[in-house]
């Protein structure tokens, strides 16, 4: 790499590392959501149609966000799957929005991401402190979707609820699928499944008493996505050291 290169680069990382700063919302961080009923089960599937009429597109993107109640009821695991992507406006991003689609399937009535904290969109969240992030940005907690394909992610999101009443319900929701640049590509509303049954949480005692079949033993998975994105901020820490070293030679 030539060192003019390298030297954008370590640019590149200090303002990134300074632009994200200590934000939360004006409400604070997201609360850990637990009593989600065991079992539960929210599926959205992007449409036949896309809702962006650009050329680039085959068809629509394909895919779908899969979301269960986690382990005891404590947040939610996701298992995210898409494919067809745009030859181009990558890497795309998805979220969940609070509003959902209605019949005409026009994506901009979903309104904007689920944010009970009221964050707002920038800066943009950092995935190291992802309960200071807008609860419905998922990509900006758990990573983007880059071009390769099929993209698929599993995780685990301990702000998300599936317990109805909870302002971070996303059963009633959607789920929107965007370029780079926000334009929105589609959309789908999220289709429940499942029970209501909540496992008790008895307060200030350890015990659990199960009232319904023990959750599937699905651990919470490792957040690989933002692990990878946290790597690319440290090898832009250490560039400007490497830059250094190079015009000593
Ligand atoms: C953000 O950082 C500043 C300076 O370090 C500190 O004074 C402030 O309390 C922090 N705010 C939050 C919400 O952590
Ligand atoms: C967003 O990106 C797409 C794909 O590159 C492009 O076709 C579209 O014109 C862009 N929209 C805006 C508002 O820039
Ligand atoms: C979608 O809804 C927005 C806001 O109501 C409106 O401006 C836009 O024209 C609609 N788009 C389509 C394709 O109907
Ligand atoms: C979805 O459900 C939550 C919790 O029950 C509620 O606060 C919210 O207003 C509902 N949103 C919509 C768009 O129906
Ligand atoms: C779950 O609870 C909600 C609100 O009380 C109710 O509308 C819904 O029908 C219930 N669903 C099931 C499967 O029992
Ligand atoms: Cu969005």
């Amino acid at each position: 790499m030539r060192v003019s290169n390298i030297i954008s680069l370590s640019a590149i990382g200090a303002s990134s590392v300074l632009a994200q700063d200590n934000v939360t919302g004006k409400l604070g961080d997201a609360a850990v959501i637990t009593g989600n009923p065991i079992g539960k089960t929210a599926v959205a599937t992007l449409p036949e149609e896309a809702f962006w009429k650009g050329g680039s597109l085959n068809g629509n993107v394909k895919g779908s966000v899969v979301a269960k109640s986690g382990p005891n009821g404590e947040g939610i695991d996701y298992e995210v799957s898409f494919s067809n992507l745009p030859q181009e406006g990558g890497p795309f991003i998805y979220h969940l929005h609070v509003a959902p689609v209605p019949e005409d399937g026009n994506c901009t009535s979903t309104l904007a991401h689920l944010d009970q904290y009221i964050r707002g969109e920038d800066p943009a969240c950092d995935p190291a402190r992802p309960q200071s992030c807008q609860q419905g940005d998922l990509s900006g907690k758990y990573g983007k979707i880059q071009s390769s394909e099929p993209f698929t992610a599993k995780f685990h999101d301990p702000y998300t609820s599936l317990k109805e009443g909870d302002g971070a319900y996303f059963g009633n929701r959607s789920l929107v699928f965007h370029f780079a640049n926000k334009t929105r590509i589609s959309c789908a509303n999220f289709v429940v499944s499942g029970s209501n049954t909540t496992v008790p949480y008895p307060t200030g005692t350890g015990s659990i008493i199960k009232t319904s079949p023990a959750p599937t033993a699905s651990p919470s998975v490792p957040v690989t996505n933002a692990g990878a994105m946290f790597n690319v901020v440290k090898n832009l820490a250490i560039a400007p050291v490497v830059a250094g070293f190079l015009a000593l030679l």
